[in-house]
């Protein structure tokens, strides 16, 4: 079968999709803007339909991670905490949040804030585009506290915060004589009963595969195989006797690479059926350890059926594990206070293929001139393969919902300054987005008062209006901009010339 390369070339993306300047909120269209058709059917000018477009990604993304830590709570038969974000935020933020009418008071109030923004943005509702923004902005906050702070805040408690340790990570993890099982996508009820039940079985080699595999190996010290791009890879080495995956960035096309090899494909949330593959579903503590068992025993027979294995010999050994609890923040501090460090760099989200720009010698760059790259999510595990996760300039802080951590380390360092996070020198750069989540992810910390880059998709480029709107108007309030920049060298002049979030 075809695999992600090849499906990637043989799908040319549509520049209309790119641009976000398609609408398929109704049957009247979908509808396309083009030199000579300004408007959709119904009227919605170009602005509407990209502010729209935009707003639609954060709400996708911030249903995902508020889904996250919806799961963890119903699985340990907790209830939300009340005022959470008061809690949580610094105080002049939640004030100015709290002026702006954009932040949820009471619990569940967000998941009808995400449901909100949907209606807002679907045929005939919502058409001014400044107004559709601030629904992008206001999802971003619930997909900061809702989704990522709470997520990581119950992982920790339940399942342990992470320690400093050493790790390994890419596809020579995998064992060519031990019985390997791979546990993919990104709750950690599953893995975490996986991860304690494989330790009594020294035949199994047990690995992490995107962001679970990040969370795995900075708790259990679970060598981490692939980030999403090499998902596949996984199981393509031939060794893999049985994968089990939960939710989120999780190809379908496992299933029909599974068949190719011997790997029995399991999943195991309600959320997340493929066909053909097994479907254990875990609910709570009893339904994990019994499915983990399962796993581990369906891999041990399944060993017998493996045929040809070929195991790339790459493998890098990282420093993981780090939190705003074990960092010296205050060391951090004071060297940024001292011009000793220049600032810095939240590296996040995906690695997304279709970028090919050298964006891991972007960050190196940024490191020997001075600036500190705290990194989590599939941009982690590229800079890992490059052998920069040294734990000295560059720091694993794991998966995509503990970007939490990135914020608090920001919280605290200005909590220890006595100034606000707008005013430090900090910058999220996402250069290379693929879900819905990571384009959430950019816009929670663009209400933190932290510039945001992407270094993908044109969407944030493809309306003078909107541009506008993200770069200056958005200042006005939140003291930050999210910008397009697909050129690490241009990226670099930016920072250079105009300094952005990183010249406080
Ligand atoms: O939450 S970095 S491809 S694995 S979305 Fe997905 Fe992107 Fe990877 Fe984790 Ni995050
Ligand atoms: Fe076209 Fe308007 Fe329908 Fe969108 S909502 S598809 S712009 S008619």
């Amino acid at each position: 079968m075809k695999r992600l390369g090849e499906r990637l070339k043989s799908q040319t993306p549509c520049p209309f999709g790119l641009d976000e300047t398609c609408c398929r909120n109704c049957l009247l269209g979908p509808c396309r803007i083009t030199s000579t058709a300004k408007r959709g059917v119904c009227g919605a000018e170009k602005e509407v339909i990209v502010a729209r477009g935009l707003t639609r990604f954060v709400a996708g993304g911030a249903a995902a991670h508020c889904g996250h830590a919806y799961h963890l709570l119903e699985f340990l038969k907790k209830k939300y905490p009340e005022n959470y974000i008061k809690k949580r935020a610094p105080s002049y933020l939640y004030k100015t949040w709290k002026k702006l009418g954009i932040v949820p008071e009471v619990h569940l109030e967000h998941f009808k804030d995400i449901s909100e923004a949907l209606h807002a943005t679907t045929m005939g509702v919502d058409a001014d585009y400044q107004d559709i923004l601030k629904w992008a902005m206001r999802l971003g906050i619930i997909d900061g506290y809702y989704g990522m702070y709470l997520a990581t805040e119950l992982e920790d408690k339940e399942f342990g915060s992470p320690e400093i340790k050493e790790g390994a990570l890419d596809l020579g993890v995998i064992s060519n004589d031990k019985v390997n099982i791979a546990v993919h996508g990104h709750e950690l009820q599953l893995a975490s009963a996986l991860a304690e039940e494989a330790k009594k079985y020294k035949e199994v080699n047990l690995v992490g595969v995107c962001c679970t595999g990040a969370a795995i190996l900075a708790r259990y010290g679970v060598p981490l195989a692939a980030n999403f791009v090499l998902s596949e890879d996984v199981i393509a080495t031939g060794a893999i006797e049985a994968m089990a995956v939960d939710v989120q960035c999780i190809m379908p096309s496992l299933v029909d690479l599974a068949e190719c090899y011997h790997t029995k494909l399991i999943t195991t949330n309600e959320l997340g059926k493929i066909p053909g593959a097994l479907h254990l579903p875990v609910t709570d503590e009893k339904s994990a350890k019994a499915v983990a068992k399962r796993i581990i025993k369906t891999a041990l027979e399944n060993f017998k059926n493996r045929r040809k294995v070929n195991i790339p010999a790459t493998k890098t050994k990282i420093k993981v594990g780090f939190t705003p609890d074990n960092l010296d923040l205050k060391e951090l501090f004071l060297k940024i206070k001292k011009k000793e460090i220049k600032g810095i760099i939240g590296a996040i989200g995906c690695n997304n293929p279709r970028v090919t720009e050298d964006w891991v010698s972007f960050y190196k760059k940024m490191s020997d001139l001075g600036y500190i790259i705290l990194t989590t999510g599939c941009i982690a595990f590229k800079l890992g393969q490059a052998g920069l996760l040294d734990g000295e300039r560059f720091f694993h802080l794991g998966s995509c919902v503990n970007n939490a951590r990135i914020a608090e380390v920001f919280r605290r360092i200005a909590n220890l300054s006595n100034k606000q996070i707008t005013d430090l020198p900090f910058l999220i750069s996402c250069p290379a987005p693929m879900t819905e989540k990571a384009i959430a992810i950019g816009f929670f910390f663009a209400s933190l008062g932290v510039d945001v880059h992407f270094g993908y998709s044109n969407m944030f480029n493809s309306e003078p209006k909107v541009t506008n709107f993200l770069a200056n108007i958005l200042h006005e309030d939140f003291k930050s901009k999210i910008f397009l920049e697909t050129s690490p060298l241009k990226l670099l002049e930016k920072i250079k010339k105009e300094g952005l979030s990183l010249d406080r």
